[in-house]
């Protein structure tokens, strides 16, 4: 590949270092390689990591990490979530423990307690809490604006899906600024689709966003944590919107 090509599609990838590239809050803490424990395998816990470099919500991106959920289907929790944020206090933003993942409010008619907000999150949920609409399986939902409550969510149309099985997890999250599209693979399968003005819906004109992940536990809990895969960065006029045939060959990547 020329080097006009590889100008042309700008892409910059960050594997190094990792060490120096998150902010961390609360139990979240460095593991050995490029992992980050967001909780340990305890009660009442709430870890928070935040890259230190904004994402700029006008370009194209797409991020990859393993995330681990832990050993325990019955008694664990709560779970993790996928942030973007520009909430004002900033890479000390959090939200409320146990079932919020240190996301999400209690309930989203009750302004108090902490949450972050502007956002928008995709939760990875382990544990299910009625007042939050949660299914009896794990599952995948998308959430805004540090509300916890979902009206929808993805289990693979399995009332028995598992996430807290002792294995890393696939996760990635695209954003196209052409289109609007927010895609969400989990295992390479599409866990979430959206078409969303990131820019003027959430976050009132603002494209420089803080990124992260939170975690807690409540009275069940799970060890959880991330690894770095991959980050990639790309101008806009290389990429074309995201075609339903690309997605599906995508989708079924090994
Ligand atoms: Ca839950
Ligand atoms: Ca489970």
């Amino acid at each position: 590949m020329s080097l006009k090509i590889l100008l042309a599609f700008a892409i910059i990838i960050f594997s190094s270092s990792l060490r120096a590239q998150f902010a961390l809050i609360g139990d979240a803490e460095h593991m050995p390689g490029s992992c980050i424990q967001l909780t340990p395998d305890y009660d009442y816990r709430e870890g928070i990591a935040y890259s230190t470099s904004y994402l700029n919500l006008q370009n194209y991106f797409e991020i990859e990490f393993d995330i681990y959920l832990g050993d325990k289907d019955v008694g664990g929790a709560d779970g993790i979530t996928f942030v973007i944020h520009n909430d004002p206090r900033g890479f000390q933003a959090y939200g409320t423990y146990g079932e919020c993942m240190g996301y999400g409010r209690w309930s989203p008619y009750y302004d108090g307690g902490n949450f972050i907000a502007p956002s928008i999150a995709i939760e990875f949920d382990t544990y299910q809490n009625l007042q939050q609409n949660d299914p009896a399986s794990d599952h995948v939902a998308y959430l805004e604006n540090g509300v916890s409550l979902h009206a929808t969510h993805w289990n693979d149309d399995n009332d028995d899906y598992n996430l807290e099985d002792g294995r890393l997890h696939n996760f990635r999250f695209r954003w196209n600024p052409n289109n609007k599209n927010i895609t969400v693979l989990l295992d390479n399968k599409v866990v979430f689709e959206g078409t969303k003005d990131l820019v003027n819906d959430i976050f009132d004109g603002e494209t420089k966003v803080i990124w992260g992940f939170t975690a807690s536990t409540g009275r069940a809990y799970n060890l959880q944590y991330f690894c770095f895969r991959r980050l990639a960065l790309n101008n806009l006029p290389a990429i074309h919107p995201v075609q339903k045939s690309q997605r599906e060959i995508y989708s079924e990547a090994p």
